[in-house]
């Protein structure tokens, strides 16, 4: 009798703190996915460059991040909630989200200057760009749905759908890559739009790399920022497996702070120049590095 009674008790306590787990997990989630529309710089964030500082450290080192140099600074729009940064063939592209101020911009490189503006309906959240075979691939949030552009106009020409949410998106010169948030990304046949693949992200220690945002197909590399955080990974794409962090936080020390000013967002690479472009969430500048 008691090996019954004690056997019920295990089964419940074990229950109990499955599902206790679980809840934690939920929450996280939840309350990182509402953090996105808020401006300030949240508690997260310190805690991940505590908890972090030491490996950052070393990483920065190891790749010689100790000779980073700013080249230039451009000015960039406060007003711009930053999803989405690409450099090609001589002009910047970005994609800025919040509700009822989404937009796909084309900026000139040498003055920050915006030179185009195509405004989205106030219900589409606009997340990240990518350009590829002369179109422009635009995510939305949670709304399901990508824009497609004509490069040369910006006119908008076809749309498609994904399940869960769109973050950021990249090319490998084959498929397009999109982030949704978790550390999965998926691969996209640019025809089809279809999924061919997903890989995982995870850390040294084989953990998940969650919140993976802005994204950019580098050298063999995927670059992607991480939501809520002022550094960005490199990721093997053959594994998923980090390459190292590169803490950009120095950054938003040269930046105007006001209440608006949120995370590091935006990676852009100039392949022929071998140049960096840098931004944030509503920062007042474009960064140019060389590293
Ligand atoms: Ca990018």
């Amino acid at each position: 009798m008691e090996y019954i009674k004690f056997t019920i008790l295990l089964i419940v306590l074990l229950f109990a703190g499955s599902c206790k787990s679980r809840q934690k997990q939920s929450t996280g989630l939840s309350q990182s996915i509402t953090n996105k529309t808020e401006t300030n710089d949240t508690a997260d964030t310190i805690l991940i460059k505590d908890t972090l500082a030491s490996d950052i450290d070393k990483n920065n080192k190891e790749i010689g991040l100790n000779g980073i140099k700013i080249i230039r600074e451009l000015p960039h729009d406060t007003q711009a909630y930053t999803q989405g940064l690409i450099y090609y063939k001589g002009m910047l592209y970005e994609s800025t989200g919040q509700y009822d101020e989404s937009s796909l911009r084309k900026i000139d490189p040498q003055t920050g200057n915006v030179l185009q503006t195509i405004n989205l309906e106030n219900k589409y959240f606009a997340e990240g760009i990518a350009i590829f075979n002369n179109k422009i691939y635009q995510l939305t949030w949670r709304q399901g749905i990508g824009f497609i552009y004509e490069l040369s106009t910006m006119r908008q020409t076809g749309t498609f759908t994904y399940y869960g949410e769109g973050w950021g998106i990249t090319n490998d010169n084959k498929y397009l890559v999109m982030s949704d948030g978790t550390n999965a990304l998926r691969y996209l046949d640019p025809q089809t739009l279809q999924i061919v693949k997903t890989i995982f992200v995870i850390d040294e220690n084989s953990i998940p790399l969650q919140y993976l945002n802005e994204l950019e197909y580098i050298n063999g590399e995927i670059w992607a920022n991480v939501y809520t955080s002022n550094y960005i990974i490199r990721i093997n794409p053959e594994d998923g497996r980090l390459v190292s962090r590169i803490d950009l936080s120095f950054l938003k020390d040269k930046i105007e702070i006001t209440p608006e000013t949120d995370v590091l967002n935006g990676i852009a690479y100039d392949k022929e120049h071998d140049e960096y472009y840098f931004t944030g969430k509503n920062w007042n500048k474009i960064f140019v590095i060389k590293m």
